[in-house]
């Protein structure tokens, strides 16, 4: 079996699931959003990262079947805690450029939406730099019809691609997410807290939200604090986690 044939295979035959990390909102210390992120279990070869299958889901154009599979039940799993009665949450979902690019992609986040009964405003969708610089005008009409929706956007891995500051102003982006590669040395490396500082400073002029991703240790916590981060995601707060954690840690917030 090639190794698309098994891709295809796996997203028919379910054998992909979603974990959840917790985003933190600094100013009040609670837990606002979550990032899906999809993971394989392999029947044989157990579970594989993204980093592994990504790439040829992508090449192969499986990304557009596999991502409304992840797009779907992020939808569906997030209304079900709030039908539970738990405090409201935005999940976070990742996008392709394919996936992106695709004709049928807002009918296809609408269609998520109505399946699921999820209120737009609790979705927000992640794209590169990269991807919102291959068809800029392109890019700000697809956003611009999901935003009237009330789906709200974040550039992911930003500082990474090339920036074009002159463009940023021009797409509807709520947050920005500063690359963890920027994070991992805030405490020792003057270069990445200025890049961070300079970041965190860009998005407020922007009014848009900043946050950073990959925190470890409390001392990068509190060198994002003391520069005026809005919010926090990584292993210092938690690692991607399974559903039921998510739920259990919205319910010991009452
Ligand atoms: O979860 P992990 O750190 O292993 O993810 C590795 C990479 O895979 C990250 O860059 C992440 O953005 C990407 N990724 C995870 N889930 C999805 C998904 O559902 N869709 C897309 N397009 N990328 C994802
Ligand atoms: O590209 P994207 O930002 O979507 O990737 C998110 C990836 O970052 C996930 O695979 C997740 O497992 C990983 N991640 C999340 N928090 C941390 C962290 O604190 N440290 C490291 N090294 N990776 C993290
Ligand atoms: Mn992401
Ligand atoms: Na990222």
């Amino acid at each position: 079996l090639n190794q698309i044939e098994e891709l295809r295979t796996a997203i028919s035959g379910g054998e992909f699931h979603l974990r959840y990390q917790p985003q933190i909102d600094l100013a009040s210390g609670r837990m606002v959003s979550i990032e899906a992120l999809v993971r394989w279990d392999h029947p044989v070869k157990g579970l594989i990262s993204p980093a592994d299958f990504i790439p040829l889901a992508e090449s192969s154009g499986l990304i557009v079947p596999l991502g409304d599979w992840v797009l779907q039940e992020a939808c569906r799993q997030n209304k079900s805690w709030q039908d539970a009665g738990l405090a409201p949450l935005t999940v976070c979902v990742n996008v392709s450029a394919r996936q992106f690019s695709d004709r049928t992609w807002v009918c296809r986040v609408k269609h998520a939406l109505d399946l699921s009964g999820l209120d737009a405003g609790c979705l927000e969708l992640e794209l590169t730099e990269s991807l919102l610089m291959q068809n800029m005008d392109q890019a700000i009409a697809t956003m611009n019809d999901l935003r009237e929706l009330g789906v709200r956007f974040a550039i992911d891995d930003f500082g990474t691609g090339y920036s074009n500051l002159s463009a940023l102003k021009s797409f509807p982006v709520a947050r920005l997410k500063i690359d963890k590669c920027f994070i991992s040395n805030l405490a020792s490396d003057d270069s990445d807290l200025g890049i961070v500082a300079a970041i965190i400073s860009l998005g407020q002029n922007l009014r848009m939200k900043v946050i950073a991703e990959g925190v470890e240790t409390g001392e990068q916590l509190e060198i994002l604090r003391r520069n005026g981060c809005d919010e926090v995601q990584g292993f210092h707060f938690s690692r991607p986690v399974a559903p039921d954690v998510i739920g259990s840690m919205l319910a010991g917030h009452h």
